[in-house]
């Protein structure tokens, strides 16, 4: 049997099926042609399911070994009136040797950031210079998830805090890049 012979049978085979679905024809044309080195019986082609789409993160130059899973949160506008706002950030250790987080500390006193890993709740922790500020000192394996809950009060600053306000915390491990998380809101009375 001829190379075009097949194709022509597959071919005919398959328009009725899928006529006007030029690209799956042509998908299953290019996968006879590329399973016939292989088999010498024609086998009737299943058409392959498309490859998934690969998830791409969303997490943007992070460089150390925490990563969040978002490390960029957008409050949108939120009121004074209406008091603190929290947001809950994910990250993992994702080299493979443990990391100890050092330090947490927020950009601003306005902001508390609390550890959570596994069951345990640690902190909570501010600006540095703004009341106490111990170091963590906790352990994250390799894989290992833990969260910071952060909260921002917007009131903080009195009528000062109005209009856009970004704020970082920081994760300060004792080697390598430290992990910074960012909000943005715009504060309305
Ligand atoms: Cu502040």
């Amino acid at each position: 049997m001829t190379r075009s012979a097949a194709i022509q049978s597959k071919r005919s085979n398959a328009m009725p099926l899928i006529a006007g679905l030029s690209l799956i024809i042509l998908a299953i044309v290019i996968a006879v042609i590329a399973a016939m080195p292989e088999s010498k019986s024609t086998a009737p082609a299943s058409a392959a399911p498309p490859a998934a789409a690969a998830s791409t993160p969303s997490v943007a130059r992070q460089t150390g070994a925490l990563r969040a899973k978002e490390s960029n949160f957008e409050f949108g506008s939120i009121s004074m009136a209406a008091g603190k706002v929290s947001h809950r950030f994910w990250f993992r250790n994702e080299s493979t040797t443990p990391v100890l987080m050092q330090r947490v500390y927020t950009s601003c006193m306005c902001t508390t950031a609390t550890l959570v890993k596994g069951m345990r709740v640690i902190g909570s922790y501010g600006m540095p210079g703004h009341g106490p500020l111990p170091d963590v000192n906790e352990s994250l394996a390799p894989n290992e998830a833990a969260y910071l809950d952060v909260v921002f009060d917007p009131a903080a600053h009195g009528p000062a805090g109005l209009g856009r306000t970004e704020r970082v915390v920081t994760i300060e491990p004792a080697r390598g890049e430290p992990l910074q998380l960012a909000f943005v809101a715009n504060v309305t009375p």
